[in-house]
């Protein structure tokens, strides 16, 4: 549902349908529950380039979870259709799920960070994995954000995900489980962070795809990277990535 107001919020339009979903509560293996709620986002440019809406959710049309956007250029007054985020197969039995998404004030670049377990053939472990848009939400260009899945052992997690852009740079914030770890243990240690490069998830991508790709503190998309910059916060880890 979507309604709008021009008012500073005092008053709102009659609430309308402006796109069908799949139900966007479901069950996944491996946590304790989920969901697909979702997002909006808008470019915050000025003239011509900016303004653009972007809506995000999760659903399972497609008989496991997926990851969907759909835009609008006219002030929500109209909605493209639902653009696939993840570029897997679809119907290939891997749920992607728990997005979020940011715009690049600087270039109207949209991220969307998600979980994918697309490596995973029984449907348990996953990554953390950013998909770009630089052409209006219609295609998107998917990275692996770690390299090591992890089973979350059916934890209560993911709706602390975030994620924030500025200068191509893009930090993203999640929630992740280390192995081994009984929920209440791994409060003892500090969050592991197993960022160490972006890669296509596609591997129909070449390698070039990646290249130019800065990690801070790294020399290029093999670069190390990564501090455990909130050792305070158990299970939460944060990274930053340069994408010029
Ligand atoms: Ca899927």
């Amino acid at each position: 549902m979507f309604t709008t107001s021009h008012d500073g919020g005092a008053t709102f339009s009659r609430t309308r349908n402006i796109i069908d979903t799949a139900p966007t509560m479901f069950t996944l293996q491996a946590v304790s529950r989920a969901n697909g709620f979702a997002q909006i986002a808008i470019d915050p440019r000025g003239g011509a380039k900016g303004g653009r809406l972007y809506l995000t959710w999760s659903d399972y049309r497609n008989g496991d979870v997926d990851v969907f956007c759909s835009t609008s250029a006219d002030h929500g007054e109209t909605w493209s259709p639902a653009v696939r985020v993840n570029d897997d197969p679809s119907h290939n039995g891997a749920d992607q799920f728990f997005q979020w998404m940011a715009i690049d004030p600087a270039d109207g670049a949209a991220y969307v960070v998600f979980y994918d377990r697309r490596g995973d053939p029984k449907n348990r472990q996953q990554i953390v994995a950013l998909a770009r848009s630089t052409d209006g939400g219609r295609t998107f260009q998917n990275y692996a954000w770690m390299d090591q899945p992890f089973d979350a052992q059916g934890v209560f997690m993911g709706d602390y995900n975030g994620i924030s852009a500025l200068n191509g740079r893009v930090y993203g914030v999640w929630t992740q489980k280390p192995e081994n770890k009984s929920s209440a243990g791994s409060q003892d240690r500090p969050p592991v962070t197993t960022c160490t490069q972006l890669r296509p998830l596609n591997p129909n991508l070449t390698p070039a795809t990646v290249r130019g790709l800065h990690v801070p503190g790294g020399s290029g998309p093999a670069a190390n990277t990564h501090d455990n910059a909130f050792p305070s916060l158990p299970l939460t880890n944060a990274s930053g990535l340069d994408i010029p």
